[in-house]
């Protein structure tokens, strides 16, 4: 008993002295994990980690000026220099400051990158037994996306349906894996002129005599790469048939091109 009375008090000050060094022990954890992590945020600062747009330089970014180089260097960035007018407004050590201006120049250039697709391109390859072929340009306008057609090959005189497809697939030798209208806000199929209509319906080429169409459009329902119905990365089918705006897709028959809307080349243009 006498004993247990003994081990007892000294029982607590152990306790009490094994909690304090728990608590040192996680303290010296936290600011080791702190260091990983914050040396992590270096890291991810180096070039190396920034997609291929960046790593060429993206240029100057529109918030600070900082061109895209600089901003990977937090080691070069004052701290608060992001000041004008998308400025971070956080507080904090230098060292968060750079960790947070990185990411905030991160998403800027990201965005740069997308914002600097003014015009797309899709090439029409003939379907399976066919000879339809063309180039298909799509550049922003101020409203949406102008788009003019080149294709040849086409029935001399006849009126082909032309549409954005689903898909930028082309593996389908009759052009099915292209999948269905362009529609993402599901409304019912329409010609360029209807308020309602899918995002891909482009309306109808009309070849000449020699089977030749060319064709312009512009159109307010889609974007290259923006919010707004974007088409980089989509299919392009030309019809064997007119479309007669019927539908569900317009009637307009088999697929007798087929391409795949990429981003344009300017120099190629
Ligand atoms: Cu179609």
């Amino acid at each position: 008993m006498a004993n247990e009375m003994n081990n007892q008090p000294k029982g607590v000050v152990m306790n009490g002295f094994f909690s304090r060094i728990g608590v040192l022990v996680m303290l010296v954890v936290c600011v080791g994990w702190a260091g990983v992590a914050l040396g992590e945020g270096a890291a991810a600062t180096q070039p190396a980690t920034q997609p291929a747009v960046e790593a060429e330089g993206s240029g100057k970014c529109e918030a600070c000026g900082k061109d895209g180089g600089a901003a990977t260097q937090p080691a070069s960035q004052p701290a608060g220099s992001c000041g004008t007018k998308k400025s971070c407004g956080k507080d904090g050590d230098a060292v968060k400051k750079a960790a947070h201006h990185h990411k905030h120049h991160g998403k800027h250039h990201g965005k740069h990158a997308w914002k600097k697709i003014d015009a797309a391109v899709a090439v029409l390859h003939p379907t399976e037994g066919n000879t339809t072929r063309g180039v298909v340009r799509f550049t922003r306008t101020e409203n949406g996306v102008k788009v003019v057609a080149d294709v040849e090959g086409l029935t001399p005189g006849a009126m082909h349906a032309i549409h954005i497809h689903e898909f930028g697939d082309g593996t389908a030798s009759n052009g099915t894996s292209a999948g269905g209208h362009y529609n993402p806000a599901g409304h019912a199929h329409g010609a360029p002129a209807d308020a309602e209509r899918h995002a891909g319906d482009l309306g109808n080429l009309q070849a000449d005599g020699e089977g030749r169409a060319h064709y312009e459009l512009e159109v307010d329902n889609i974007s290259i790469c923006g919010h707004k119905s974007p088409i980089l990365g989509r299919g392009v089918i030309v019809h064997a048939k007119a479309d007669d705006f019927g539908q569900p897709t317009g009637n307009a028959g088999a697929r007798i091109a087929c391409g795949v809307i990429g981003i344009a080349n300017p120099a190629a243009q």
